[in-house]
């Protein structure tokens, strides 16, 4: 069994949301289109409270896309985004949301971050992911999603060390691409036997 896998398409990583990631909304029709064939299909929403520890806004004299050290690890600050429930945290109204067997969310913890869909970012804490999909006999995974560098390079190199089959469809993903983290992504999605299609 497999299952498409689709990551953060929400109004806030596409053009006009608070951390735009460009041309984050032209994926949408082909990620509908994949929908239809696949066995399985989840969906993953960025979650976070207004006071989240990864916005810049709560860090004294931050400014977003710098880095700061957690005790977790390092964490990139980002413009505030994903607020529980507000629009830039719904999904984009193209997607076609109805088809989504699952949605699960992540980083709804202010103390830390949560790139991936599988382990919160001290790469220990489970989001429950893994156990949902093993139980459903689901072994291999297709991932697209928002945005390539940060979020859906995290779930594919987590899902790959978890052992599942991963493809990662880099023409259904667009990037953020800070201070070449597209680049170094990619490698370690390679690296991490992640199939780049
Ligand atoms: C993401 C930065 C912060 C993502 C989420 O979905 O890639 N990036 N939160
Ligand atoms: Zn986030």
């Amino acid at each position: 069994m497999s299952a498409l896998i689709v990551i953060d398409v929400q109004n806030d990583f596409c053009p006009g949301g608070a951390l735009a990631v460009p041309e984050g909304d032209l994926i949408v029709p082909g990620i509908n289109a994949l929908m239809v064939k696949a066995d399985a299909v989840v969906l993953t929403q960025d979650w976070h409270p207004a006071d989240h520890s990864s916005f810049a806004s709560q860090h004294d004299s931050q400014e977003p896309y710098g880095l700061i050290e957690m005790p977790y690890g390092p964490q990139v600050l980002w413009p505030d985004h994903c607020v529980i429930g507000s629009d830039g945290a719904a999904f984009h109204r193209d997607l076609d949301t109805d088809r989504a067997e699952m949605v699960i969310r992540k980083g709804f913890r202010r103390s830390i971050d949560s790139y991936s869909a599988f382990f919160e970012n001290d790469h220990k804490t489970p989001t429950g992911l893994e156990g949902y999909l093993r139980t459903r006999g689901i072994s291999t995974l297709t991932m697209v999603g928002l945005a390539t560098d940060f979020c859906v390079a995290y779930s594919a190199i987590d899902a790959a060390k978890l052992g599942f089959d991963v493809t990662v469809r880099l023409d259904l993903c667009r990037a953020i691409d800070l201070n070449g983290s597209l680049d170094t992504a990619r490698q370690d999605m390679a690296q991490a036997g992640v199939t780049l299609g």
